[in-house]
């Protein structure tokens, strides 16, 4: 495949004003008819042929002006149709072509899920649907005719507002017809036909609108719909308060579906979500599941500003769209939940996604400049790292300027295709400030990291930081410049009081910025040596080396007022551990006893008053952060002992508390998702999930117990997840239990699914290969296989990294028998390799094995292709 260049881009030489489709729903042979008001673009080439983009497409009939056009005056196959000669004023192009929705395994055009019609176009599946300018720069008005079976397809959507629906006389048919006023680009696409229920509400927006809500799922789950429902309200209700954005059309709809490749898709009126962000009741989700769902339904809805009614100019900007959206869904979960709690939880997924992306074969700028295949470029970097430069740019220049330049380029872009430096200007414009050094965070790869040095001088009473930044070379960008890395920083002492720290340098904020390769800060009157706390709220996407003892840390652990770093200070201890005990390095016995202190008297002190935050330090880094830190010559066995020995001896030291804490946080009420009840389940559930570090036995009795007793899927799954881990009787009873309780519901066997495929046992590979035959399981369904064969090769370390190489070889084997059915998917679990070339030797060798064999594989897809040479690179 071609690569396709930043550099290269060009406006296109066409544009398309208007669509009129007419797609006649049938299982195998849909007829969709378009009919297009096409243009020169003055911006484009005045000589150039017309070329339009398809996909597995039947040309049927083709008319230009009402004329049908002659084989001689066109070129068409099933991969594009092309006009040497059109005419060079306005035209009218009519396309019709016939797709089989039923043959789409690809879940990328139109096709069928659970026997209902949906589609997905984003980022090119729009030519899979009929011949066009499939490219996000070509904005037009869509008005669409569905037309189907009624009996199959009772329910028929379309974007933007419904204009006419009725009976076709004389016929089982029906047909709807809705019009999108707002111009859109071909991904933004979409429909739906099937047998769906509804639940619905008014909306009222902030300048008197009424809009109609509607969330659409399989009939007989929609009293599971209610949470989803309640989430986009708030969203809306957010967006108004925070950015002064309303919604702007009639109706807004959201289809659930159980076939979807990602997590859900913004198009414009009609976002469709895979089932999974949608269904919820506390007997089938999870804490975790609702707050998923209010966060992605929250950040489809903001796209309809970030994203539809400002769209990226090319896929280069995806960036643009979603890193911002992130942010913005981010900020609306921390207003809802709890703001410190949810910055940890988004470090945490940053840290374990995007800096193992960064610090991979994959790695690459969250504004690339090349690809092969842009679906491949969905990634942690685009959506997480862009997120964290948005976030940046506030800390830097502050809440209130942030709303203005959010102000300016939503008014100057409104309706068009940006750019990232569009974005950029708006902010440079509100400020006055030189934003271009700060723009190199789209554009250099790689994670920072800044080490930072403390220097007391108590004759001055001086206190001196240093700090230094380098980043690695990433594939492709041997030279790296140093970033603009705003830090957020305080100084506590030793009694955890703070420390004024006035500097020209920090900013009324509290920032410093570090945009040279080494500065430093020195303050004055300090009268003790302090603790530093730097990167406040983890201010930037950096790695830290802090120069700090273990016992400094936990000074702050007990002291910092910013609860970010004191979650932070106990992770680096352990993480400090787990790294010495994985490399078979000398620990003493006292430093592991310091650490499990810190955390008991922390507990005491502060579990009851934040359960959520105490679940987070209680938390241990888990395998792959540790092998991450170690970064050459993992063995991921003696990972696996460390974590577990540290666990241990943390447990045995602290079991009386924890066992008070899980009969304390005991609670009888009524299942609510809320954030505070979330917060004791989970302080409650870790707590569960150590004591069998300390007492087997009692651990085995409380999650036995817990499970026969549990009133939701939260504690039932825990307890679940708890027996999972001791090997025996009870457990086996367990799962066969959970499998045989929810053998029709296919989310909750994905939870099964999960729990067995992450066990750290021998035994596994062979309960994953029987569980491939488990009756639930399809390899067509990219949520089963995400669950069983995704979880074991992305969460169980010991395991999919054995050393006999079985666990690849397996995993490479069942990628491609995916990848025959779903390349978005098999490129998707092929990244599961990309930490290859950080084990130990043998294994090393046996991935690249398994890899090998999937690169000389015979008809290997351009999605699964692309992945396995940039891996193996
Ligand atoms: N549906 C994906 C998202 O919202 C891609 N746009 O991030
Ligand atoms: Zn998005």
């Amino acid at each position: 495949a071609p690569i396709i260049r930043l550099e290269d881009y060009r406006p296109s030489d066409f544009l398309i004003d208007r669509v009129e489709l007419d797609v006649r729903l049938h299982p195998t042979a849909t007829r969709v008819t378009a009919t297009m008001a096409i243009r020169p673009n003055p911006h484009g080439r005045s000589d150039a042929p017309l070329v339009l983009d398809g996909d597995e497409v039947n040309l049927k009939a083709l008319a230009l002006d009402g004329r049908s056009l002659p084989g001689g005056e066109f070129e068409a196959s099933s991969q594009g149709l092309t006009i040497a000669q059109p005419p060079r004023r306005p035209f009218t192009l009519s396309v019709e072509t016939e797709i089989d929705p039923t043959a789409n395994t690809k879940l990328m055009g139109l096709y069928r899920s659970g026997g209902n019609y949906c589609t997905q176009c984003e980022a090119d599946g729009f030519r899979r649907i009929t011949y066009f300018l499939d490219r996000p720069d070509v904005l037009a008005v869509y008005t669409t005719r569905i037309e189907a079976e009624r009996a199959e397809a009772p329910v028929l959507l379309g974007n933007g507002n419904p204009v006419e629906a009725g009976a076709i006389e004389g016929t089982s048919r029906h047909y709807a017809v809705w019009h999108d006023p707002h111009p859109k680009p071909a991904y933004l696409f979409a429909l739906v036909g099937g047998r769906l229920g509804r639940v619905a509400k008014t909306f009222t927006t902030m300048s008197g609108r009424e809009v109609r809500l509607a969330i659409y799922v399989e009939p007989g789950k929609e009293d599971r719909a209610g949470y989803a429902l309640d989430a986009l309200e708030r969203s809306m209700r957010w967006d108004e308060r925070v950015f002064g954005l309303e919604y702007d059309l009639d109706e807004f709809n959201v289809v659930a579906v159980s076939d979807f490749n990602m997590g859900a898709m913004e198009n414009k009126g009609l976002n469709i979500f895979n089932d999974k962000y949608v269904l919820a009741s506390p007997e089938t989700a999870t804490d975790a599941d609702y707050a998923n769902i209010e966060a992605i339904i929250a950040h489809e809805y903001f796209h309809n500003w970030t994203g539809n009614r400002i769209t990226c100019r090319d896929w280069f900007q995806l960036c643009l769209k979603e890193g911002l959206t992130v942010f913005r869904d981010q900020e609306f979960s921390s207003d809802e939940r709890s703001r410190a709690v949810h910055r940890i939880a988004e470090v945490k997924a940053l840290r374990a996604r995007q800096f193992s992306e960064d610090a991979g074969p994959l790695a690459h700028p969250v504004r690339p400049t090349q690809y092969r295949e842009i679906n491949n470029f969905y990634t942690a970097t685009v959506y997480e790292k862009g997120a964290e430069i948005v976030r940046m740019l506030k800390t830097i220049i502050g809440d209130a300027d942030f709303r203005r330049g959010m102000d300016l380029y939503v008014k100057r872009c409104d309706g068009t295709a940006a750019t990232v430096e569009d974005f950029l200007s708006a902010f440079a414009d509100v400020t006055g400030r030189d934003l271009s050094h700060f723009a190199q965070w789209y554009a250099q790869a790689g994670t920072p990291r800044v080490t930072v040095t403390g220097t007391y001088d108590d004759l001055a009473r001086t206190y001196r930081l240093d700090f230094a930044q380098a980043t690695n070379a990433t594939p492709g960008e041997t030279v790296k410049r140093p970033m603009a890395i705003p830090i957020r920083l305080g100084l506590v002492a030793q009694d955890g009081s703070a420390l004024a720290t006035r500097s020209d340098r920090i900013s009324p904020q509290g920032v410093f910025m570090l945009d040279r390769e080494s500065d430093s800060l020195t303050f004055t009157n300090v009268p003790q040596r302090p603790a530093p706390s730097v990167f406040r709220d983890f201010s930037a996407p950096v790695k830290v080396a802090l120069d700090l003892s273990n016992d400094e840390l936990l000074v702050l652990l007990r002291h910092d007022t910013d609860a970010f770093n004191r979650w932070q200070a106990a992770q680096s201890v352990s993480l400090r551990l787990l790294v010495r005990l994985s490399k078979h390095e000398k620990v003493d016995g006292p430093e592991i006893a310091a650490l499990a202190a810190a955390l008991g008297s922390f507990l005491e002190s502060d579990a009851l008053r934040d359960p959520a935050f105490a679940a987070l330090v209680l938390t241990q880094p888990g395998e792959a952060e540790i092998a991450q830190e170690i970064a050459s010559e993992v063995d991921p066995d003696a990972v696996h002992r460390a974590r577990t020995d540290l666990r241990r001896h943390l447990a045995q030291a602290n079991t009386t508390l924890l066992r008070r804490l899980y009969d304390d946080l005991e609670d009888a009420g009524a299942y609510s998702p809320d954030a505070a009840s979330a917060g004791r389940r989970a302080l409650r559930n870790i707590a569960l999930e150590l004591l069998p570090a300390a007492d087997r036995f009692m651990g085995e009795e409380l999650a036995g117990a817990q499970f026969k007793a549990a009133a939701n899927m939260t504690d039932r799954l825990a307890a679940l997840n708890t027996l999972t881990t001791i090997p025996g009787k009870a457990r086996e009873n367990a799962l066969a239990s959970f499998g045989e309780r929810y053998r029709d519901e296919p989310l909750v066997l994905d939870k099964w699914f999960t729990l067995q495929a992450a066990i750290e046992e021998p035994e596994t590979l062979s309960r994953v290969e029987s569980l491939l035959n488990h009756p639930a399981f399809a390899l067509s369904n990219p949520n089963r296989v995400r669950s069983l064969v995704g979880s074991f090769a992305m969460l169980n370390q010991t395991q999919f990294n054995r050393a006999d190489g079985a666990g690849y070889r397996f995993v490479a084997g069942t990628i491609l028998r995916v990848d025959a059915l779903n390349p978005q998917l098999a490129a998707r679990l092929l990244t599961a390799f990309s930490s290859w070339r950080m084990m130990e030797s043998g294994r090393r060798a046996q991935a690249k094995a398994a890899l090998t064999q999937i690169a000389v594989a015979p008809g290997l897809s351009r999605d699964a292709s692309d992945i396995v040479h940039r891996t193996l690179e």
